[in-house]
């Protein structure tokens, strides 16, 4: 049976939850598309973040990855493309650590692709009526530090694919702040499932135009 390994993060920079664990952890232990999901914790923290992933990864033997993490500020669901060696933390990591303008892997390429069928993902979204689009980046802090982790052990653990997808705020972290976009837990947790199951029954990608012009 094929098996799919979620993370999701624990909370960071002063909110009480993170709705990157509140969605995977719901999909723990369900079957989609024939294949097993397992859901991992990772620590919102440069380093100790990779060692926890690649020991649920030595555990689990996962054929797909797919790591969740809170993009505050974000309306839509993002499914990452690019990885960049590169940490540089606008705040503090939950251990205080706060690396600038840091390689991940000395010896790294700049950067790697995510080998989700991303673009699949974006368009099996919006034929289930949720908001998505491709992101270009995932930022310098630990998402991306975990999303650069994983894709350098893709090879080293015989992962078929793997990747990265941001997800919005929860509703209640942006009650009583004016602007702040968010999205239903339940709606978060339908596109998790989606996205499990594009990613588990395409081998490729689709060629659809998804980039952007700025
Ligand atoms: N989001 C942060 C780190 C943990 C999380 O959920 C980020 O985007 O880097």
């Amino acid at each position: 049976m094929t098996t799919v390994l979620l993370t999701g993060f624990e909370p960071f920079d002063k909110d009480a939850i993170n709705p990157s664990w509140e969605v995977v952890q719901q999909l723990h232990g369900e079957t989609i598309a024939k294949a097993q999901v397992f859901a991992t914790r990772l620590s919102c923290v440069f380093g100790q973040s990779l060692r926890e992933l690649e020991s649920a990864v030595k555990k689990h033997q996962p054929a797909i990855v797919i790591a969740v993490g809170q993009a505050g500020g974000r309306a839509e669901v993002t499914p990452e493309r690019v990885a960049m060696n590169l940490d540089d933390a606008r705040i503090p990591d939950n251990a205080g650590k706060q690396p600038i303008d840091r390689p991940i892997h000395r010896q790294g390429p700049a950067a790697y692709f995510s080998t989700l069928p991303v673009k699949a993902i974006v368009q099996n979204l919006h034929h289930d009526g949720l908001p998505a689009s491709l992101s270009h980046s995932a930022g310098t802090f630990v998402c991306n530090h975990v999303f650069y982790g994983l894709m350098a052990m893709q090879q080293r653990y015989g992962l078929q694919r793997c990747g990265f997808i941001h997800i919005p705020y929860l509703p209640s972290q942006a009650a009583g702040r004016t602007g702040v976009p968010s999205m239903a837990l339940d709606d978060m947790v339908r596109a998790m499932r989606i996205a499990v199951a594009v990613s588990v029954k395409r081998k490729r990608d689709l060629r659809v135009p998804g980039g952007t012009t700025h």
